[in-house]
């Protein structure tokens, strides 16, 4: 026996009975799989919009009451106050022994205040710092444990009145598209008709290509897929932006508990494909397309950010060394102590930055490889 056959595990016989050789290499989406099982997942999710569009309600109707069953559903009475500043929830929740730690950030809002001129500095500042604090932790010692607190997915939502974006919502969009992945939605998708609600689709998605708004696109589906994924896909394209209904009061409907809005002619169901599409949007968010949400976030919006960072303490650097070299020409001065200790400090600054860009340029040499 060789010392090379000695690693090789028995191959499975093939049809002719003779044996193949195998390496083992099979067992690594296992491997991986077993990794992240036992890391857990993370995953944030942020609303904007206009204020009073029911954004708080979705996200209690999409995961806070939904994953914890036993909790205590709202009644009507006991609706969400007004959100007034930026906040965080964190659940974590199990699921057949998969970890997921699902941040909601609520937002206030726009709309309340008579100018709305950079309404959404709060929000792209509130993504700038988790990507700062992100790229701290990654430039520090204890790379393993970071805490990804980066905004994976913005739920932006379009209000149902009126003829289509208004002027705020495609610059707010702008202000955001190249920071976080943006899936739009029409809020308060109960206030139209279907028909109504398909022309407000496509008058939306014709506005969205006429301003160059770039939006969350679902990744191609390749064509050796099976039918059912290839369908749904489809349905999935087809459905943006999503038309949602939120609610946090349960309901009795056709002999079921649901989560719905009671109205004189009759109840809208949340989780009914027919009245809206929440369970489309929940199934993109958390079965379908939470992976590609996170590469994207991590591949381009961080990159960017990353980027833009380094290419900053770049300039910094250089502008810092030419401050240092005075015209040799010039007579030099009588030393002067705090100057010098200026100097001192700025070089010590300096040659920090040095060390953190040349790690991170090493970083980014061997992610290339
Ligand atoms: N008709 C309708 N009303 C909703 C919906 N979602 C929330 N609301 C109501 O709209 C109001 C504002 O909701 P809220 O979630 O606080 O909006 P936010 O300011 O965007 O967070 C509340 O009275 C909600 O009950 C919806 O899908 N349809
Ligand atoms: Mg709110």
């Amino acid at each position: 026996m060789t010392a090379d056959s000695r690693y090789k595990s028995r191959a499975p016989q093939t049809d002719d009975g003779e044996e193949k050789e195998y390496v083992g290499f099979a067992t690594l989406p296992n491997q991986l799989h077993r990794k992240s099982v036992k890391k857990g997942f993370d995953f944030t999710l942020l609303v904007a919009g206009e204020s009073g569009l029911g954004k708080s309600t979705l996200v209690n109707s999409l995961f806070l009451t939904d994953l914890h069953k036993d909790r205590k559903l709202l009644n009507a009475e006991e609706r969400i106050s007004q959100t007034v500043e930026i906040t965080k929830h964190t659940v974590d929740i199990e699921e057949k022994g998969v970890k997921l730690k699902l941040t909601i950030v609520d937002t206030p809002g726009f709309g309340d205040a008579v100018n709305n001129t950079a309404c959404w500095r709060p929000i792209t500042d509130y993504i700038d710092q988790q990507f700062e604090q992100y790229f701290r932790d990654e430039s520090g010692l204890n790379r393993k444990n970071i805490q990804d607190n980066r905004v994976h997915c913005c739920l932006y939502f379009i209000p149902p009145f009126g003829h289509g974006l208004h002027p705020v919502d495609i610059e707010f969009m702008k202000a955001l598209q190249d920071k976080v992945n943006v899936v739009p939605l029409i809020a308060k998708a109960d206030c139209l008709t279907p028909f109504e609600i398909k022309k407000l689709k496509e008058r939306v998605r014709e506005e969205i290509d006429k301003y160059g708004i770039k939006i969350y696109q679902f990744p191609h589906c390749d064509s050796d897929e099976d039918e059912e994924f290839k369908q749904q896909d489809k349905e999935l394209k087809e459905s943006t932006p999503f038309a949602v209904i939120g609610s946090n009061t349960v309901v009795e409907a056709r002999g079921h508990r649901v989560r719905g809005r009671v109205y004189p002619w009759g109840i809208v169901e949340v989780e009914n494909p027919s009245h809206c599409d929440f369970v489309k949007l929940r199934t993109m968010l958390i079965r379908t397309h939470m992976h590609d949400l996170k590469d994207i976030t991590s591949d381009c919006h961080y990159e960017n950010y990353r980027a833009q960072c380094i290419q900053n303490m770049t300039s910094k650097m250089n502008a810092d060394k030419r401050v240092e070299s005075p015209n040799p020409i010039l007579p030099l001065s009588t030393p002067d102590i705090e100057a010098e200790k200026l100097i001192k400090t700025k070089d010590e600054e300096l040659r920090r930055m040095q060390q953190m860009l040349q790690k991170m340029q090493q970083q980014m040499h061997e992610q290339e490889l």
